[in-house]
């Protein structure tokens, strides 16, 4: 149900007291769970505008059924749901929609990190909290989101660069030797772009026999990563290592260096290093097809909703809360472990 700001903020108080009477407790990381049990009772539903960055890759669709799942009318959420088609003019839209709407939380998922000032603070003076997930933004007021729960791109990014400079120690490729690195980015200025991205460079800038061999676009899709792999091999150039900063931009690479007839993986001449270890990515890693995934979760449905909890229960969730990931080789691999994951 929709409904006015002042009568939305006088039946808070009612729900709080029905949340902290049946709430269980559970702690991870740094946001506080509350799982509400089945006799829970609720005034009314809350209305939750999600602006989505689109449906580019597996990650993202994990991301939006995580969403999908937690915020359910069972429940006691109402949620709306806008695809933005990786266009930020898309999300300000949904955004500004949800706001005409009244919704209790606005939730969104930046396609970009620049350019929000203007309509948070639209949200900010229509009292409609927003809450980031996955990509960041860059604000001149941080008051203007109540908090972000993502993954730590910088992080992952430094992970890759370890294992290739432990990987190569390993493989007795002596210092000297030039390696070649194929770099196929996802969606300039996003957030997951420029961790991976940045953490490349300073690798490349560490080793002073690696380049950059080339750096292409793939958007973050499948269609676009073999696209510009192919054109690069179509050159004649063929890399040591390709770091894709997704997995299906890896995938995409994968089908172009197969069509070129090019070995890669753990038997072949390509090391192929990629970004999300969702379910076809780590299929083709167990396969020894893609030598490292590195590991980035999408199930920010239940983080979100509990971020959404503390605020209805008058709490300050903390601003930034960064999910723990790990890193997958093929023999880290099994079919039973591949299925037993959520995406
Ligand atoms: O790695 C990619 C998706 O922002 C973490 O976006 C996300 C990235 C993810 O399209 O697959």
């Amino acid at each position: 149900m929709r409904m006015g700001r002042s009568e939305r903020e006088s039946r808070t108080a009612g729900r709080v007291a029905a949340l902290a009477a049946s709430a269980a407790l559970l702690l991870t990381g740094c946001i506080r769970q509350e799982l509400p049990q089945a006799e829970e009772t609720r005034e009314d539903i809350l209305v939750v505008g999600f602006s989505e960055v689109g449906a580019e890759s597996d990650w993202r669709v994990a991301n939006t059924e995580s969403m999908r799942h937690t915020f359910t009318e069972e429940k006691g959420y109402e949620l709306l749901f806008d695809d933005a088609k990786q266009k930020q003019g898309n999300q300000i839209k949904a955004i500004r929609n949800y706001i005409l709407q009244e919704v209790d939380y606005i939730v969104f998922a930046p396609v970009v990190e620049d350019g929000w000032d203007e309509v948070l603070k639209e949200a900010k003076e229509a009292k409609v909290p927003v809450i980031v997930v996955d990509r960041m933004v860059q604000v001149e007021d941080e008051s203007l989101f109540a908090a972000w729960v993502g993954s730590d791109f910088h992080q992952e990014g430094k992970v890759a660069v370890e294992w290739l400079e432990r990987y190569l120690e390993e493989k007795g490729r002596s210092e000297e030797a030039d390696v070649s690195i194929l770099h196929v980015q996802g969606t300039i200025g996003s957030s997951a772009q420029i961790g991976r991205t940045e953490e490349l460079v300073a690798g490349v800038a560490a080793h002073p026999n690696w380049r950059i061999l080339d750096q292409v676009p793939g958007e973050f899709t499948q269609a676009k990563s073999y696209e510009v792999v192919a054109e690069v091999l179509e050159r004649g150039e063929v890399p040591d290592v390709i770091y894709c900063e997704n997995d299906v931009s890896a995938l995409g690479a994968l089908q172009a260096l197969d069509e070129a007839g090019i070995s890669h993986g753990v038997e072949g001449d390509v090391i192929v290093i990629t970004f999300d270890a969702a379910r076809a990515g780590l299929t083709a890693c167990m396969d020894g097809q893609i030598n490292l995934e590195v590991e980035c979760n999408p199930l920010h449905g239940p983080r979100v909703e509990a971020i959404i909890r503390q605020l209805e229960a008058g709490e300050t969730p903390e601003k930034y809360c960064y999910v723990e990931e790990t890193y997958f080789e093929p023999g880290d691999l099994t079919e039973e472990l591949i299925a037993a994951r959520e995406y």
